[in-house]
């Protein structure tokens, strides 16, 4: 057994290449690598399993639902300061959503891929708990309850979910609910690199540099203030299966609720409603706004938007303690980051958006600052999208 064993791991050490991983929302693997713990998150492989043609057959072992780096020796399951203890993305029941992940230009081995979201909570919980490694049978468990889960290709309208070339009928991985890359030996567009048919470079990976593989799913109705949106790539070419995940909330009905949301939020005690004439949307005032901005800015992997400015929540002009926006809805055709910030209201402050590079390097924008007073008319309101300027 042992020789079997070293046999497995010096085969797969000797044919390096990439691979891939879920990048949009950040996942926990991605944060791992931005917090330099992770030297390759495209590594994160369940192996040597069945991959094809039979997508579900292989137990999920060490790997779960948030994928084991064998070779950093990082259990992505296991909550840590850096990764899940809060969520990196917030969706309504029902949103349908960019996601993306990454795959390496040497480790593109083709096949089908799927997003998953398990709706009972309390297997979830045992991937939330800080600190807590989860047992190999509640990684089984909550994997069952993924694949269950599976958020189906079909479920956007006017999505393509054609069949993987390399299935014939009749095979397990016949299915359209899955995701699939292109057919492996294609000669232009290959594998799953023609996905998106995107540059080379257009997202991180440490080997070769990645392809960016985009798609589109929809939320299903369900509510949690914080659950796991879990990737899985099945691989044609190898015995390999990667699995990442992302933690996030789905909340709230949606920006056509938004009167409905203010109407339960609001406070009126402290605030005199005399100042603002409420929009038509908001009746009544509060004490606390969220106030979300919206900034179109071009970045590249490893680059962060931060908001700072001339309040504390915006820290005091210091960009070490100035918030982070979210790139949860960026794509590269609408390079948008977005926050929320809950600011007291009638306060009037200074900001600017500034670049931060992986290294700490801080690109501010350009003169003069921007300004804002926060209205006192409603519990929630957005700024008109800007631009880097
Ligand atoms: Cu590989």
């Amino acid at each position: 057994m042992k020789l079997t064993y070293l046999a497995v791991i010096l085969s797969t050490a000797a044919s390096v290449h990439g691979h891939g991983y879920l990048t949009i929302p950040s996942s926990r693997t991605r944060l791992g690598a931005e917090a330099g713990l992770d030297s390759c998150p495209e590594c994160n492989i369940l192996e040597p399993v069945q991959a094809w043609p039979d997508l579900n057959a292989a137990p999920v072992g060490r790997s779960g639902p948030c994928g084991y780096n064998a070779r950093v020796s990082i259990d992505y399951n296991q909550p840590t300061a850096n990764w899940g203890n809060s969520v990196v993305a917030r969706y309504y029941p029902g949103q349908v959503v960019d996601v993306q992940w990454c795959v390496d230009h040497n480790g593109d081995h083709g096949g089908m891929f799927s997003y998953r979201i398990c709706q009972n909570q309390t297997l979830v919980n045992k991937f939330l708990t800080p600190g807590y490694l989860p047992t190999q049978a509640e990684k089984q468990a909550a994997e069952n309850c993924f694949e269950a889960g599976t958020l189906s290709c079909t479920d956007v309208s006017g999505q393509d979910c054609g069949y993987n070339p390399d299935c014939s009928p009749g095979q397990p991985c016949w299915r359209n609910d899955w995701f699939t890359c292109n057919a492996f030996q294609a000669s232009t567009r290959r594998a799953c690199q023609g996905v998106d048919n995107a540059p080379l470079g257009s997202c991180y990976t440490s080997i070769s540099g990645g392809f960016p593989v985009t798609k589109k799913i929809r939320i299903p109705n369900y509510q949690s203030p914080h659950t796991l949106l879990s990737f899985k790539w099945n691989s044609y070419q190898t015995g390999q299966i990667y699995l990442s995940c992302a933690d996030i909330a789905i909340t709230g009905d949606g920006p056509t609720s938004q009167s409905s949301l203010s109407a339960t939020t609001l406070t009126t005690s402290t605030v005199s409603s005399t100042t603002t004439t409420p929009s038509a949307s908001c009746t009544a005032a509060a004490a606390s706004v969220a106030v979300i901005f919206k900034e179109r800015a071009t970045t590249s992997w490893g680059q962060v938007i931060k908001i700072v400015g001339s309040i504390p929540e915006l820290g005091n002009w210091d960009p070490s303690a100035a918030p982070a926006l979210s790139a949860s809805e960026y794509t590269s055709s609408n390079p948008v980051w977005a926050y929320t910030a809950h600011l007291t209201a009638g306060t009037s402050f200074q900001y600017k958006f500034v670049n931060v590079a992986s290294n700490g390097a801080v690109t501010w924008e350009s003169d003069p600052n921007r300004s804002f007073t926060v209205p006192k008319s409603c519990s929630t309101t957005a700024l008109s999208e800007t631009s880097w300027r």
